[in-house]
């Protein structure tokens, strides 16, 4: 290939890109009421800088090919910062191991762009191999903390066992989400996955939403979602913990859940965002759900509406793990405007939006899980009651 026809490639392939990445967002028609979807993913493959993916000099890269590829953009944090609507991006490269690079938007629904280079967080254990699924907390002690899954190779696993695995909490801090400081990974006796720091003190310690597993894959003895007080986050240990959110049988969280981001604080409670998996014959099913804790004990459960509120749909069913949505961050807006950052599939991004006044009248008044057919016809019946009163009126 000769120069010119190098030139004209990367110039065609900068041009799709910028194209996408300028393409306005818009919604989808209103479903229920609750949240409305857009139309187009936020975050693809595609919208991952040139320069990470070609080498643009034609003596070295003749062919103009892509050297480096990715795979996926995924399970990302998210949180406001100097007016910016910021997302710490789970990215995957077709080496399968993710990385964290923060992409920013102006107005949190499309225009979404990668910072120059992805994150390079201090590295400071050889044996973690894979990192993914940051949660970030604005913490009352002035540090934005970013807690991960610290993936590495189960070492007393059988010979030749090439898959099994163990999860830790890796922590990270920044002022800036520049400069990060590591911190010691969460100390705890089991695995752990989809750990989170709640963004305030609770009786002067840091507190923490944990998933404590058996093993890599189930949560087996581990209940549903724990909670966890710390003495010291510089060398966080979990020496107690309770399960506040339960799995159940013939749920949506049957076979586990998770916390999501960290909860939004509103008058009437804590809004909790979490993913919630159940088993088919079709494989593993992640939905999301809303429950809410009582503002002076974030720990009890004071609502919790039957099911989930979200679950895949169209295209967002297929990807590289179908039948998944995940959520590991959103942002509460000044004016009320809830924007929650899901992946669809572990492939892509999306948004969704709603209010926190809504959410939170969702999950007050929506009637819960009776865990039984005969209690989901009653619930419908009841309503239907109601309705009839407010008709012949
Ligand atoms: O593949 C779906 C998800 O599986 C795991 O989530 P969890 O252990 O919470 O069920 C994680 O690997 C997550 O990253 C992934 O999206």
């Amino acid at each position: 290939m000769i120069n010119t026809d190098f030139k004209k490639r990367l110039t065609a392939l900068s041009q799709r890109q910028e194209a996408l990445l300028q393409r306005p967002n818009e919604i989808k028609e209103e479903t229920n009421g609750i949240i409305r979807r857009y139309v187009h993913p936020v975050l693809t493959r595609h919208h991952i800088p040139l320069e990470w993916r070609y080498d643009f000099n034609p003596d070295t890269n003749p062919y103009c090919v892509e050297r480096i590829g990715f795979n996926a953009t995924l399970n990302s944090g998210a949180m406001k910062w100097n007016g910016k609507y910021l997302m710490v991006v789970r990215v995957e490269g077709v080496d399968r191991k993710s990385f964290f690079a923060i992409a920013e938007s102006p107005n949190g629904i499309d225009n979404f762009r990668f910072w120059k280079r992805p994150l390079a967080l201090p590295d400071i254990d050889p044996d973690e191999t894979n990192v993914y699924d940051m949660r970030l907390t604005a913490h009352e002690d002035g540090w934005i903390y970013g807690i991960f899954c610290s993936e590495r190779h189960d070492d007393k696993a059988s010979a030749g066992d090439l898959s099994s695995a163990v999860a830790k909490a890796g922590i990270v801090r920044t002022r800036n989400l520049v400069d990060w400081e590591r911190l010691p990974d969460l100390m705890t006796g089991n695995q752990q996955r989809n750990v989170v720091l709640h963004p305030e003190f609770v009786n002067g310690k840091y507190a923490l939403y944990t998933r404590p597993q058996d093993d890599f894959i189930n949560a087996g003895n581990g209940g549903g979602i724990g909670w966890a007080l710390i003495d010291d986050i510089t060398h966080a240990e979990i020496k107690e913990e309770i399960i506040i959110n339960h799995r159940h049988y013939h749920t949506i969280k049957e076979v586990k859940n998770g916390e999501g981001p960290h909860p939004i604080k509103t008058p009437q409670g804590w809004l909790h965002l979490a993913h919630g998996v159940r088993g088919c014959a079709a494989g593993l099913r992640y939905v999301l759900y809303l429950y809410m804790t009582a503002l002076d004990e974030p720990w009890r459960l004071i609502a919790e509406p039957a099911g989930y509120f979200l679950a895949p749909q169209g295209e967002e069913r297929v990807g590289d793990v179908s039948n998944v949505l995940f959520s590991n961050g959103w942002i509460a807006d000044d004016d009320g405007t809830v924007y929650i950052y899901y992946a669809s599939s572990d492939t892509r991004m999306h948004v969704a939006t709603s209010t926190v006044d809504r959410l939170v009248d969702y999950c007050l008044h929506t009637p819960a899980d009776g865990l039984r057919s005969a209690t989901s016809v009653a619930a419908i019946n009841e309503l239907i009651d109601r309705n009839e009163v407010f008709l012949k009126k």
